[in-house]
């Protein structure tokens, strides 16, 4: 009898284009060798030039998917994505602490509210539900600087600065952060900074000239989860999770007119 797979679960939206989200986790987890189920929040309208619509899930209904694959299958690392609303939030919450996602479990936050098109992927008062109810349950927090801003007030231009925020979002309760600097575009480098209250360590990338890059942070989130969910420890499950994701980049392509995926074919297209 062949031995299952770690299990990594996903709380995440749908992307119909199949570039972000859920799909984009389920590819990584996949790909990471770890099994994957997913918890789905909401349904995106979406192809490669944004987002037309947003249905949500019932909280409830949320929640009880989480509860139905951790009560049974058994999770060994979960991932947080667009969580749409407060109410997803506190369902989330609550079932997670019932659960021990967050505790023995540990619980990657990709804090998701916007897509690449800066279309909202969050309602009303998600950010604060965001900030109260799931930061200080999060092994690790993954925000862009568009997130940071939202979540801490600071605007990053600076390396400097991406200290300053790494050191604000800790206040906010997770145990580990980490800053990713893709967003300074006049930096030749891509740097994440990966703070746990105590140590600053820089992961640094060569920045790469493709406009295709839909799906790189949950993607980076995912493949973090899946280390996660094979037993590393979080500097290691960071420097894969950056590893796996410049090759998924590396390796994008176009899809639609607009802004096309990071690929889950690396593997296959390097020899591994
Ligand atoms: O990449 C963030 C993201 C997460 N989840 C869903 C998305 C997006 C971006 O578009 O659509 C469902």
């Amino acid at each position: 009898m062949t031995v299952a797979p770690p299990v990594a679960l996903t709380i995440a939206g749908s992307d119909s284009g199949g570039g972000a989200g859920l799909q984009a986790d389920l590819r990584t987890f996949t790909t990471c060798g770890v099994h994957g189920c997913v918890a789905v929040t909401a349904v995106t309208v979406q192809n490669s030039l944004g987002v037309t619509g947003i249905v949500e899930i019932p909280p409830s209904t949320v929640a009880d998917q989480i509860r139905a694959v951790a009560t049974d299958i058994g999770v060994a690392a979960a991932k947080t994505g667009m969580l749409a609303s407060a109410p997803i939030m506190s369902a989330v919450a609550e079932v997670c602490d019932e659960v021990g996602i967050g505790a023995s479990v540990p619980l990657v936050i990709d804090p998701v509210a916007a897509s690449m098109h800066g279309d909202p992927l969050l309602t009303g008062d998600a950010l604060a539900a965001l900030r109260t109810r799931l930061l200080p349950r999060a092994t690790l927090v993954t925000p862009n600087l568009d997130e940071v801003r939202l979540l801490v007030g600071i605007e990053v231009r600076s390396r400097a600065q991406q200290h300053e925020a790494a050191c604000a979002l800790h206040a906010l309760g997770p145990q580990w952060v980490l800053v990713k600097g893709g967003h300074l575009h006049d930096d030749p480098e891509c740097l994440d900074l990966l703070y746990d209250g105590d140590q600053f360590t820089p992961f640094t990338a060569p920045r790469q000239a493709t406009p295709h890059t839909h799906g790189s942070g949950d993607t980076l989130a995912a493949a973090i989860t899946a280390a996660l969910a094979r037993g590393a420890a979080i500097p290691e499950a960071v420097g894969y999770g950056k590893h796996y994701v410049e090759q998924a980049v590396a390796h994008a392509y176009p899809l639609g007119a607009g802004i096309g995926p990071v690929s889950p074919f690396w593997h296959l297209s390097s020899g591994g």
